[in-house]
């Protein structure tokens, strides 16, 4: 089976991280969120990948190449990001057979990837607890077949949502050209629609599903996936370094005296923990990144070559590549009133949904010395921050 993968977006929502990459090419655990997307259809039997691009689509062509885990890879380009039906019909050229359709930012597990495959026409369905935010899937009694799919209802008809893969069949080709919904794009859900009218298709309960469009839900793939990991230490660890639990460090990674490290955590290649630093909660210290002396990392995301060097604190946060902060940074990840932190995403006010977060630096920011970061604070590209400031508000 072919699997489109749709991977042209802008990412807007989860800006400043999506700045310099796109956001199906930011790190969860050991690799960008696409690529465990891609590794789900191989796994599930996929004999073509094709990725739709657009947004930053080279990084995406360069990580993949021409073959990815012996399955060949083909590129379109949306040029506009004007819908998911619309980046799918991109890939028209290509198609031949039953296809599946994946969004490249979200995390599914294997198994229920491989069940979905089987049951072609299937769609992935993810049981929550208020489905009024989602697109829902209405179900015959026994629940078997999808007898519709409503996007946002008040009165959902289930508590299945929509979890963005698809597998339709090859006649869907023929249905991919639909009109701009009330949003303004043209919809992956109305080919869903017509091809519920037309075919028998299967809600298929995945176990693991996440979709990763905001900063938070970065943070939350990494928790999830980091906690499957095992341990594995083949970088250099020095004698007087703890490592506990599940911590895997990869070849060419350091680790130095003094260093504590509680699992779940990864330490990539390149990347220099230490001395005398304390790393926990489930944290990825990316390729090339440096925890130094004296510097807690709890619970957080540091990207390439990310540098937290001397005698800081930063918990529940994510941190672009090339960020420094500067020696006494302190990130606040708690409000005194104990609200939930909230992060201003495209211009409105959001919660997190999280009692315990940080802040987000931006690719490239830089903060001074002493500088105290307040919870739910952005840091854009290249931005910067004086000596000894307190940063209440993004910049
Ligand atoms: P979204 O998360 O809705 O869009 P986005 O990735 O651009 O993020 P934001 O809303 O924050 O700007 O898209 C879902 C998936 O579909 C995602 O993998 C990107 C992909 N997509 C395309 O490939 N082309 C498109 O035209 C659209 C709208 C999305």
């Amino acid at each position: 089976m072919q699997a489109v993968i749709l991977a042209a977006g802008q990412g807007t929502r989860i800006r400043p991280l999506s700045e310099t990459t796109p956001k199906p090419m930011l790190p969860v655990a050991d690799r960008p969120i696409v690529a465990h997307v891609a590794d789900t259809a191989v796994e599930a039997g996929a004999d073509e990948l094709v990725f739709v691009v657009g947004y930053l689509g080279e990084r995406v062509r360069e990580y993949f190449g021409e073959e990815y885990r012996g399955v060949s890879v083909n590129y379109v380009e949306q040029d506009e990001q004007v819908g998911t039906a619309d980046a799918v019909n991109e890939a028209r050229e290509y198609l031949d057979g039953d296809f599946a359709v994946m969004n490249g930012d979200n995390i599914f597990d294997a198994e229920s990837v491989s069940e979905l495959f089987d049951a072609a026409p299937s769609v992935a369905a993810y049981t929550v607890e208020d489905p009024s935010s989602y697109g829902v899937l209405s179900t015959d009694d026994g629940g078997s077949v999808v007898t519709d799919i409503v996007e946002k209802p008040d009165d959902p008809p289930t508590t299945m949502a929509n979890a963005g893969a698809y597998v339709f069949p090859a006649e869907a080709r023929e249905y991919l050209e639909v009109p701009a919904s009330e949003r303004g794009e043209h919809e992956i859900t109305d080919v869903l629609e017509r091809v519920i009218d037309e075919f028998t298709v299967t809600p298929v309960e995945v176990e693991r599903w996440l979709d990763v469009g905001r900063p938070w839900e970065l943070l939350e793939a990494n928790e999830i996936l980091l906690s499957d990991l095992e341990r594995d230490v083949r970088g250099d660890v020095a004698e007087g370094a703890d490592l506990r639990g599940d911590v895997v460090v990869e070849e060419g990674a350091t680790v130095e005296p003094g260093v504590v490290v509680k699992g779940p955590a990864l330490i990539r290649e390149g990347a220099k923990v230490g001395p005398n630093a304390y790393i926990r909660g489930a944290t990825l210290v990316g390729k090339d990144a440096r925890v130094g002396h004296s510097v807690e990392i709890k619970n957080s995301v540091l990207m390439e070559d990310a540098h937290v060097s001397h005698l800081s604190y930063v918990g529940d946060s994510v941190l672009g590549p090339h960020v420094n902060f500067g020696a006494g940074t302190n990130v606040a990840n708690l409000r005194h009133d104990d609200e939930d932190v909230h992060l201003m995403v495209k211009g409105e006010y959001t919660s997190t949904g999280r009692r315990k977060f940080g802040v987000v630096a931006g690719p490239r920011a830089k903060t001074a010395i002493n500088t105290s970061l307040n919870p739910g604070t952005k840091l854009s590209l290249d931005a910067t921050t004086k000596p000894g400031e307190s940063v209440m508000k993004d910049r």
